[in-house]
């Protein structure tokens, strides 16, 4: 009954309805890729650290902070005391980074320094008010 141009017609059909499905498929796969990408993303926060002093503090906080969990980098500014850290917001938060640099020994924003850490480094490290500190104040 069926010529054979008619068969080709029907082939033809299925396998646009099966090209349809597998767009849809792979159009819904993309989306829920692009809206777990969007959850797993790089934050930067700038956390106040007055307590540092020298290249050695900042060294001190940096190699502290890359071992830390969802820490992608950080920057201390001596000068400027402030710590500058890009993080991954789906690993970890600022509370947390500022908890870090405190158990290394340094006041960060509003988390006071865990005082072990503190007593542990090195003398010219801490304040001046415990007798660390540069002589020369233009650090
Ligand atoms: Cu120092």
């Amino acid at each position: 009954m069926y010529s054979g141009k008619s068969v080709y017609w029907i082939c033809k059909k299925k396998t646009m309805r099966t090209l349809k499905l597998v767009l849809v498929l792979m159009l819904t796969t993309f989306g829920i890729a692009s809206a777990q990408q969007k959850q797993k993303s790089l934050a930067t926060v700038k956390i106040a650290t007055p307590t540092v002093q020298c290249e050695s503090c900042k060294n001190r906080i940096e190699k502290y902070l890359s071992r830390e969990e969802g820490v992608e980098t950080s920057k201390v500014d001596v000068k400027k005391h402030v710590t500058t850290v890009k993080y991954w917001t789906d690993r970890t938060n600022v509370e947390n980074i500022k908890t870090a640099i405190a158990n290394c020994g340094y006041d960060a924003d509003n988390v006071t320094a865990n005082d072990e850490s503190y007593q542990r480094l090195p003398l010219c490290c801490k304040k001046p008010e415990d007798g660390g500190g540069m002589p020369d104040k233009k650090h």
